[in-house]
């Protein structure tokens, strides 16, 4: 029985909430507000046009469309100044290891992401040439918790849906791939997560024969 991993980006493969965060802080301190670490775990997963409706409510502003779509585009490009310097050290320990294991297992592997911008992102770290297909914020209609970004994931690894291990670091991507009838694996804090099928501090914990074994038992 074949099996299918999609891994999420932010907070699964590298983390870049820290950086969102630095940047939509920024946003919000020039609008007169206070943004938080707490407010950041807010926009986990959650689409760019999204987070900024989710900051706007934390400070009660309005803003007009003309407007939004300003601060959402000098957001980005805020962002994007950390992004550019990152390098492969900024891969999450545990990574690099499941990805050789995968490759060794013959296991394929693609990309679902909310980011429209995972393919810089991948390539910063040196890994976008080892995903068999990266499904992103720019592939999609509907953001998790729609199950849409990883039911394209399964179409690129021509897999039922059943078939395939979703990794998630966010509840919304748990979520979506709970709808999407996939195995969810919630990497992170347990209590949070606790809606997966199974869950991880980090990807270094994943044991052994996880997809010799587990993976395979839960299937059949
Ligand atoms: C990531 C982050 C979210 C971010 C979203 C969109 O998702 O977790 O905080 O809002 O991407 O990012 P961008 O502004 O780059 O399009 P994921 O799905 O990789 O965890
Ligand atoms: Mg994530």
């Amino acid at each position: 029985n074949k099996i299918g991993v999609i891994f999420d980006l932010d907070g699964v493969i590298v983390d870049t909430a820290k950086y969102h965060f630095l940047a939509w802080k920024q946003l919000a301190n020039h609008l007169g507000f206070e943004f938080t670490e707490a407010h950041n775990e807010l926009l986990k997963g959650v689409s760019r046009v999204r987070s900024l409706e989710i900051l706007l409510d934390i400070g009660k502003v309005s803003l007009s469309e003309e407007k939004k779509q300003e601060y959402l585009k000098s957001k980005n490009e805020h962002y994007l100044k950390y992004i550019m310097k990152m390098g492969p050290e900024e891969i999450l320990p545990g990574a690099n290891a499941l990805l050789d294991k995968l490759d060794n297992l013959g296991i394929e592997y693609v990309l679902g992401s909310a980011s429209k911008n995972a393919p810089l992102i991948l390539k910063q770290v040196n890994l976008f040439e080892r995903f068999s297909g990266i499904v992103d914020g720019n592939s999609v209609t509907k953001a998790k918790p729609d199950p849409e970004v990883f039911l394209i994931g399964a179409q690129k690894l021509n897999l039922k849906p059943e078939q395939c291990v979703v990794f998630e670091d966010a509840i919304a991507g748990v979520e979506a791939a709970n709808k999407a009838n996939m195995i969810s694996i919630g990497i992170g804090d347990k209590n949070t997560l606790h809606e997966a099928d199974f869950n991880f501090k980090s990807l270094t914990e994943i044991p052994h024969d996880f997809f010799t074994a587990v993976i395979p038992e839960k299937i059949m």
